[in-house]
């Protein structure tokens, strides 16, 4: 996965009909979003009828130190792109702000084309910019202020605040809405898979990212389970 993205930073709308505000936990870090082809998906161009897809449900073994990183910080976990088929980008946007000194969340996987819309929830001014390519997003703001942007092309994209070294986040942009955050425990859950074959990657930001197949039947739970 290629390790940039493309930004396109514009000013955001008043906050009034916004779907996360300052403070609130993201409302979506989970896919499917909606969209035109957001939802379930079946080869011949339709949509299959409710209960035709499948779940993906994992979790991580082993010990160690992998194992402590994944307690520690959560891992995105997303079905890797599936050749011929792109995926409209949901109408709500994904959400990160800041808030007592660290972006929340910390690792935030996105569908390619998702605006992201940044927030300040502390009463000092932060930045926010691509630590690997700073001109593609910097900026700085104060509390209550926004900005939003759009990531359009696959990739993690580490984002930092130039005024608190300690503060990072990673987007997480990929190729399909199907994906996930895991839990303290290490485990998640990806639903609404339309049946099939997939690879199925794991990105965390202390182990080398690594990917397995699985198999996705309708109405069934596949089990995925990612030893660091
Ligand atoms: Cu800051």
């Amino acid at each position: 996965m290629r390790n940039r993205s493309v930004l396109l930073l514009v000013l955001s709308l008043p906050a009034v009909l916004a779907a996360c505000s300052p403070g609130e936990e993201p409302a979506a870090t989970e896919g499917p979003p909606p969209g035109r082809e957001g939802g379930p998906l079946a080869r011949d161009g339709g949509e299959p009828p409710a209960g035709a897809t499948g779940t993906i449900r994992g979790r991580f073994e082993g010990d160690g130190e992998a194992a402590l990183y994944v307690r520690l910080r959560p891992v995105a976990v997303y079905v890797e792109k599936v050749e011929g088929k792109t995926f409209e980008p949901p109408a709500e946007e994904a959400c990160l702000d800041q808030k007592d000194y660290e972006f929340v969340p910390r690792v935030l996987p996105i569908l390619v084309g998702t605006t992201v819309r940044f927030t300040n929830s502390d009463d000092v001014r932060h930045n926010v910019h691509d630590s690997g390519d700073p001109s593609r997003l910097d900026f700085s703001f104060r509390l209550g202020e926004v900005r939003t942007g759009i990531f359009e092309e696959p990739g993690v994209v580490t984002i930092r605040c130039r005024y608190h070294s300690q503060m990072v986040a990673y987007l997480v942009v990929v190729e399909t809405p199907w994906f996930a955050t895991s839990d303290e425990e290490g485990a998640f859950e990806i639903d609404r898979v339309p049946p099939g074959n997939y690879r199925l990657t794991f990105w965390h930001e202390k182990i080398p990212a690594t990917s397995l197949p699985v198999h996705v039947e309708a109405g069934g739970t596949t089990e995925a389970i990612f030893r660091p």
